[in-house]
């Protein structure tokens, strides 16, 4: 639990500016890393350096001299620390007694520094040697019945080398189980965009932020989960581009922002306002809107004027007139009813809109993590498509990812949906064949854990049980595994519940230096807008007994696999031979890999949209209807709030750099429930009390988290938000959109009761 008194005080400056600065350095200083962070800042997002391993937006380019941010920064000094996690902690805790504390204590207990096997007679973990850990893996992979029954997670921090042979390797040892944070992030992204317009990422690239006539940041969290992209939000504004952000929460650095790296504005207090137009949202409501700016585009050319780009749709599109349809029968009161806006807003959208001649629409969690998320995402392509918002300078759909590799690692085959042509590719390349089927995704994961055909779990990387639905179901889940294996950098919650053999493996950070026996090795990454750049670590590995993930993968393959014939020994220790067999897989995007990696800025894989290429089926852009209004299946409990679970300012996913959250003023607490004062008054709630709330589903299992503090906060009234991971266990796992498996974190339908 937190030390200190909760607090809580709206925080009225902009965002960024001597805030920033001061987290910035306070935060090298707690972890003790002030002259060997401040190195390793130097040297992160810059040529010849490492890949910040926070967020996944680009970095701009090699002229600036710092590129970093605050959570940047929070990140490596957290990877960079002084503070190890050693044998001798493991002699002093048992797991139950580690079990106890809480997930920000794990973390600051430091790095991983040797492997760990669980020791039941003691309920310790207690050293085992690498060659052991390894025979372990083999032995259990090995005694399966069916390949099927393993599951191999990937969070999305592997680079793309560790990540390709992980596909491979997984696939000749027979099953399609990648299971993989993407599944609960832009799985909508990478399901929902391909029949739309034939691609699963988004279509803009950087350069794009400096032509584009308007911005649209539709459910992401841009000062704190990429705050790199406000450079991007400010310079737009200079050149007053108008930036419309749509979001239940009125997200600080989305009104106002101070560029710590702008020495003016920071020598006079000064800032920038970011948002023209800030849409407060029903949670959910994004859909309506979207229909309504579209209602508005097609009455005024049913009118007779010319709003939409007719020569673009009758070049490159098929199905706009079921859309029009169907969003002219929609009557302004539903429209308003469902978005929780007034139709004067919607209406000054659409105009932005209709006068931008290239727009650009990014988005994140609160567009993809909704039942309807795929079809979500569909409608924003075909409000881009109306106005011809491909293939033009400063247009395109944005999904801002998640993690700094998730991109790379999916598009090197970690997808339990492969498609034929990849797997015979694979089949003639490495020589077997490899497994036809579709694996699991996430939830089909858990569900297999739960009716006892999933035995062994293999994660690279993450912290799956922290990450997913269900939290207490899904502990119960991962309890019965015979192996659990955690491939990380730091001590987590999902080392702690684990299967009845478990192991530890600590791994090279993306900061530090991989040496092998032929010298230094680099890796790449692929960020979100498809640039693929080198990243070499300048720090010493934090322990002399840390792996990195290449070797992990391929000593566990040379252990499951004994009688592979592909060469694991020699991809250990060059990694150029990994980059050439990419290369082959891959030939459209990643020809001449090896060559163009030397390029200091990287270079961009293909993204046939922007060339006005659609590789869909008809080999046309698609508009996809999702008819009605809702995102989410209705509830009819006249009590029922929606719940988003978001993300704090000061942490990364299931890590918890402490227990603050400045820009949303919230200090010493992360058991909150931000809640509209009017709906606090009406359900006879006294102001900053403690409640409870409930799950409300029909599947007969109750779930309730208790002793939330309310805080009333500009919500939209029937919108409610906490902290995720720490509401994950009100998240059903059957409550997930059906096209891409992603749990709805972001509208889980709740009641509060007394706590
Ligand atoms: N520092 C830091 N950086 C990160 C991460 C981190 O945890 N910390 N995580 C990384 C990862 S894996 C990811 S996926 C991204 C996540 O980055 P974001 O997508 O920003 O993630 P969230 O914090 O979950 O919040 C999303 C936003 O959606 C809003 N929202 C909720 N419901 C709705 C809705 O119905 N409609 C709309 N329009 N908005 C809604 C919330 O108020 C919030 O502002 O960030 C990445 N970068
Ligand atoms: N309710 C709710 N649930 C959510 C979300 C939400 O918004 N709401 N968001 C979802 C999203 S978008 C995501 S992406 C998932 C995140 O799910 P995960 O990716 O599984 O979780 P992380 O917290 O990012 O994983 C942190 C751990 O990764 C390990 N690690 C860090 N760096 C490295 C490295 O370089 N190599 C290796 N091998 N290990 C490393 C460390 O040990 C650390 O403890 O959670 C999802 N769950
Ligand atoms: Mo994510």
């Amino acid at each position: 639990m937190a030390e200190d008194a909760p607090r809580f005080k709206p925080y009225d400056h902009p965002a960024g500016g001597w805030g920033a600065a001061a987290a910035t350095a306070k935060v090298l200083l707690e972890q003790s890393v002030v002259t060997k962070g401040s190195r390793a800042l130097l040297a992160m997002n810059q040529p010849g350096g490492f890949k910040c391993p926070s967020c996944a937006f680009p970095d701009a380019d090699c002229k600036k001299t710092l590129e970093f941010c605050e959570n940047g920064a929070k990140a490596l000094a957290h990877e960079a620390t002084k503070f190890r996690v050693t044998r001798d902690f493991f002699a002093q805790h048992t797991v139950s007694e580690l079990m106890e504390k809480s997930d920000y204590w794990l973390e600051m207990q430091g790095r991983l520094t040797e492997p760990m096997r669980y020791d039941a007679a003691s309920d310790r973990y207690v050293p085992i040697s690498w060659d052991a850990a390894f025979g372990l893996i083999g032995q259990h992979l090995r005694a399966l019945e069916s390949p099927h029954h393993a599951e191999f997670y990937t969070s999305g921090r592997t680079p793309n080398e560790a990540a390709f042979l992980y596909s491979i390797f997984v696939r000749q040892f027979g099953t399609n189980n990648f299971p993989d944070c993407s599944n609960m992030c832009h799985e909508p992204t990478s399901r929902g965009l391909p029949p739309a317009i034939g691609v699963g990422k988004g279509t803009v690239v950087l350069e794009d932020f400096e032509h584009a006539e308007a911005i649209f940041v539709i459910g992401q969290n841009t000062g704190t989960n990429s705050p790199r992209m406000m450079t991007n939000l400010v310079e737009a504004r200079k050149r007053g581009a108008p930036i419309v952000a749509v979001n239940p929460m009125p997200e600080r650095a989305l009104i106002r922002f101070t560029e710590p790296q702008d020495v003016l504005q920071m020598a006079t207090f000064g800032s920038t306002a970011i948002a023209s137009e800030f849409v407060h949202i029903k949670i959910g409501g994004d859909l309506a809107l979207i229909k309504g700016m579209m209602k508005v585009m097609f009455d005024r050319e049913a009118k007779g004027e010319t709003i939409l780009d007719h020569a673009f749709l009758a070049e490159h599109t098929i199905g706009m007139e079921a859309v029009r349809d169907e969003v002219m029968s929609l009557d302004w009161s539903e429209i308003v009813e469902h978005s929780g806006l007034e139709e004067a807003q919607i209406r000054r959208c659409a105009e932005i809109y209709i006068r931008s001649k290239a727009t650009i629409i990014c988005y994140g969690m609160g567009l993809t993590q909704h039942q309807f998320g795929s079809q979500l995402l569909q409608q924003v392509a075909n409000l881009l498509l109306l106005k011809g918002n491909f293939g033009k300078p400063g247009a395109g759909i944005s999904p801002i990812r998640g993690h700094s590799n998730v991109q790379g690692d999916r598009t090197v085959g970690i997808d339990e949906k492969p498609s034929q042509e990849y797997l015979d590719r694979v089949r003639d390349i490495f020589g077997f064949d490899p497994p036809r089927e579709y694996g699991h995704h996430t939830i089909e994961t858990v569900e297999a854990m739960h009716d006892g055909t999933a035995k062994v779990f293999i994660g690279m990387g993450g912290n799956f049980v922290r990450a997913i639905p269900d939290t207490e179901r899904s502990y119960e889940a991962m309890r019965k595994l015979a192996l659990t294996v955690g491939i990380a950098t730091k001590l987590n919650r999902g080392h702690l519940v684990h299967g009845k053999d478990a192991l530890i493996l600590p791994v090279v950070a993306r900061s530090e230096r991989i040496e092998t026996s032929l010298g230094e090795q680099f890796v790449t990454i692929e960020d979100s807008m498809s640039n693929v750049t080198a990243s070499r670590g300048v720090l010493a590995p934090a322990s002399p007994d840390l792996k990195p993930e290449v070797e992990i993968v391929c000593r566990i393959a040379m252990a499951a696999l004994p009688e592979s014939l592909i060469p694991w020994d020699r991809y250990i220790d060059d990694y150029s031979l990994i980059r050439d067999k990419i290369a082959e897989v891959y030939p459209e995007i990643y020809a001449d890999f090896s060559e163009r990696i030397k390029d200091p800025k990287g270079f961009h894989l293909d993204i046939p949209p922007r060339r006005l290429v659609w590789p869909t089926p008809n080999g046309k852009a698609n508009f996809l209807p999702l008819p009605g209004l809702d995102v989410n299946e209705p509830v009819a409990d006249p009590a029922m709030l929606r719940l988003a679970t978001v993300r704090s300012h000061d942490q990364f996913n299931t890590t918890i750099y402490s227990y603050n959250d400045r820009y949303r003023g919230v200090y010493n607490d992360r058991m909150v429930l931000f809640i509209n004062e009017d709906d606090r008054i009406a359900r006879g709630i006294e102001a900053r009390s403690q409640v409870a709330l409930e799950t409300i589903s029909s599947d007969g299992v109750h779930r309730r988290v208790d002793a939330l503090t309310v805080i009333d906060y500009p919500m939209p009234r029937g919108a409610v938000a906490g902290y995720y991971p720490e509401l994950n266990p009100l998240l059903p796992l059957d409550y997930y959109d059906r096209i891409s498996g992603t749990p709805a974190a972001k509208s889980i339908p709740v009641r509060v009761v007394a706590a």
